[in-house]
C-alpha cells in the first residue's frame, strides 16, 4: 500500500487522544495503517528573514512534519487571505471580506513555502492529501515542482456560489488550481453543485456522470464525501468515569432544570446571536420555561486576531450580560456563557445530560458538534437536536427539528417542542439519527476519500498533457 502524506495547515497533535477530535484521530488511523506522514505549520511565528528547518518528529509510526511561519506570512497568509477573504467568503459573508494589498501574494508565498518544504520529504509513489482553504493551490505548486503523485483536496468548509465567489480578487486562479488535484472532495451536495455552477459559468465547464469535471482546458474528480464522527469512541466517552466526575459539582446546581446545550468556536458563522436571542424569545413566549430551562453556551475562543472576531464576542458579552438582566432571578442564572476550551470528555458528558442539542450556524460545512451531540445521547431517554438547515449536517440528519437560524421566532419555537417531545418521538428520532452517525463516521470518511483518489482518473492541469503523467505509480522512476 502506498505511504499517506497528509498535508494540512496546522498538524494535529497526534499524542492526546482524548483532546484531539475525531478528524485528527481518523487522520491518525489512517497515517498508522499506511505509515504516514503529516505536514504542516506548528502554530509559531518567527521574526521575518528567520529560516528554521522544518521539524520532523515521530510518534507511533507517524512522521510529523512542521516548520514555523514568518510574522508577516501570519499577517498576510494566515490571518489575511485565508482567515479575512477566504473563511468569510466561502461562508456566503462578502459583507466581512477585507481585502488588502499584500493578502493574496502572502498566500500564494506560503502555498509555495510549503511545496519547496514537503518536495524533499515525498517518496514518488506516495499518495498526498491535501485539507482545506488554505492550501487550494498546494497541488500546483507541488507538480510545478514535478510532482506526478495522485493528489487529492479535500474542503472542510462550504464552497459558495459563483456569484459571490466571482467577487474574489484571482478567483478564477484560485479554482483553476483545483484542477490540479486527482480527486477534489466537498462536504455536501450543495457545495459541490455551487463548484460545478462555478467552472461552467467561468471555466466553459462540463461534468460526466461519474463526476469527472472538465474545464479551463483541464480535467478533474469531484465528489461528496460528508465528514463524520468517531462515533463509538465519542459515545464512550459520554459515560466515561472521569467525564461523569466532572460534572458531578455541576450536576447538583443544574440538573433539576431541563438544559440546551450549544458548543461552538466562537465564530461568526455559528449564528450565536440569533441563538442567544431565540432563547431569549422561548421565556418570552413560553414563560412556563422560566426558572425551569437553563441554556450553557460554551463558545471556545478562536483567531483572536481578526478583527470579526472581537466584535462576535463583545455582542455576545452584551448580548449575555442584557438576558441574564432581564430574566435572571436570585435562584436562577437563565444562560451560562462559557468563554473557553473544555475538555472533550467533559463535553460528551454534557451533551449527554441536555435535553437540547441547539446547534444553529448560519452556514457550516458539516458542523460536528450536532453529531457529537447525538452520538452522546441515552437511547433509552435521549435529548433532542435543533439544528440548522444552513449546516452541511442537516442534509443526513433530517430526524433534527431542523430551523431557520435567520428566523428567531421559528427558533424559540422549535426549542418549546424539541422540550416538550414526548419520550416515543424522541426515541424513534433518536434511533434514526445514530443508525446514520454509525453508519458514516469518520473512519468510513478516510476509507470513502482514500478509495476514490487511488481509482481516480488522472487530472490533466491546464495547459499540460495527459501523457506527462502515469496512471501507475508504481511505474515511476525514483526521484522527482
Ligand atoms: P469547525 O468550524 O471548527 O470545523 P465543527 O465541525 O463544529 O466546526 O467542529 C468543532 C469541534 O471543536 C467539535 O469537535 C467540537 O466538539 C469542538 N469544540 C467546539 N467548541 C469547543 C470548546 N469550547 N471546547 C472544546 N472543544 C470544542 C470545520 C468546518 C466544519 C466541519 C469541520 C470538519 O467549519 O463545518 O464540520 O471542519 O470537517
Amino acid at each position: 500500500m502506498s505511504r499517506l502524506v497528509v498535508v494540512s495547515n496546522r498538524v494535529a497533535d497526534l499524542t492526546d487522544p482524548v483532546q484531539s477530535g475525531g478528524l485528527a484521530v481518523a487522520l491518525r488511523d489512517a497515517l498508522e495503517s499506511r505509515g504516514g506522514l503529516w505536514f504542516g505549520w506548528d502554530g509559531n511565528t518567527v521574526p521575518s528573514g528567520t529560516r528554521i528547518p522544518p521539524k520532523i518528529t515521530k510518534i507511533s509510526g507517524v512522521t510529523t512534519v512542521t516548520l514555523p511561519m514568518t510574522q508577516r506570512d501570519y499577517r498576510e497568509y494566515y490571518v489575511g487571505f485565508s482567515n479575512s477573504v477566504l473563511w468569510p467568503m466561502l461562508h456566503y459573508r462578502l459583507d466581512l471580506v477585507k481585502f488588502k494589498s499584500g493578502y493574496l501574494k502572502g498566500y500564494k508565498r506560503v502555498n509555495s513555502k510549503f511545496a519547496d518544504a514537503l518536495v524533499p520529504f515525498l517518496k514518488p509513489d506516495d499518495i498526498i492529501w491535501v485539507h482545506d482553504f488554505h492550501l487550494f493551490p498546494l497541488g500546483a505548486e507541488l507538480r510545478k515542482r514535478g510532482c506526478r503523485q495522485r493528489i487529492g483536496f479535500f474542503l472542510h468548509i462550504p464552497f459558495c456560489p459563483p456569484e459571490i465567489l466571482a467577487a474574489a480578487p484571482e478567483n478564477e486562479w484560485l479554482v483553476r488550481t483545483l484542477f490540479a488535484y486527482d480527486l477534489v472532495g466537498f462536504q455536501t451536495i450543495t457545495d459541490l453543485e455551487n463548484f460545478r455552477r462555478y467552472v461552467e459559468v467561468h471555466g466553459g465547464g462540463s461534468t460526466d456522470d461519474v463526476g469527472v469535471t472538465s474545464a479551463f482546458g483541464a480535467r478533474t474528480s469531484i465528489a461528496c464525501f460528508p465528514i463524520g464522527i468517531d462515533t463509538e469512541a465519542f459515545q464512550a466517552m459520554a459515560s466515561s468515569p472521569e467525564g461523569q466526575a466532572r460534572v458531578r459539582q455541576f450536576r447538583k446546581r443544574i440538573l433539576p432544570r431541563q438544559l440546551i446545550i450549544g458548543v461552538d468556536r466562537l465564530d461568526y458563522t455559528k449564528g450565536l446571536p440569533d441563538r442567544l436571542r431565540a432563547f431569549a424569545r422561548l421565556l418570552e413566549l413560553y414563560p412556563e420555561n422560566r426558572k425551569t430551562v437553563t441554556f450553557m453556551q460554551i463558545a471556545a475562543p478562536t483567531r483572536e486576531d481578526v478583527v470579526a472576531y472581537g466584535d462576535i464576542r463583545a455582542e455576545l458579552e452584551q448580548l449575555s450580560g442584557a438576558i441574564n438582566g432581564r430574566f435572571g432571578d436570585f435562584d436562577w442564572t437563565p444562560l451560562r456563557y462559557i468563554h473557553r476550551h473544555v475538555p472533550r470528555d467533559t463535553l460528551a458528558v454534557l451533551f449527554g445530560q441536555s435535553q437540547v442539542g441547539f446547534v444553529s450556524p448560519l452556514r457550516d460545512g458539516m458542523n460536528l458538534v450536532a453529531k457529537e451531540y447525538v452520538a452522546a445521547q441515552d437511547s433509552r431517554n435521549p435529548g433532542v437536536l435543533v439544528l440548522s438547515k444552513f449546516a452541511g449536517a442537516a442534509e443526513a440528519l433530517k430526524e433534527a427539528v431542523i430551523v431557520n437560524p435567520y428566523d428567531v421566532d421559528e427558533m424559540a419555537e422549535s426549542l418549546q417542542k424539541a422540550l416538550r417531545m414526548p419520550l416515543k418521538q424522541r426515541q424513534q428520532r433518536q434511533k434514526a439519527l445514530m443508525a446514520t452517525i454509525r453508519k458514516h463516521d469518520v473512519h468510513e470518511w478516510q476509507q470513502n476519500f482514500l478509495n476514490a483518489l487511488a481509482k481516480a482518473p488522472i487530472a490533466t492541469e491546464p495547459g499540460s498533457h495527459e501523457t506527462g503523467r502515469m496512471g501507475d505509480p508504481a511505474l515511476l522512476p525514483d526521484g522527482l
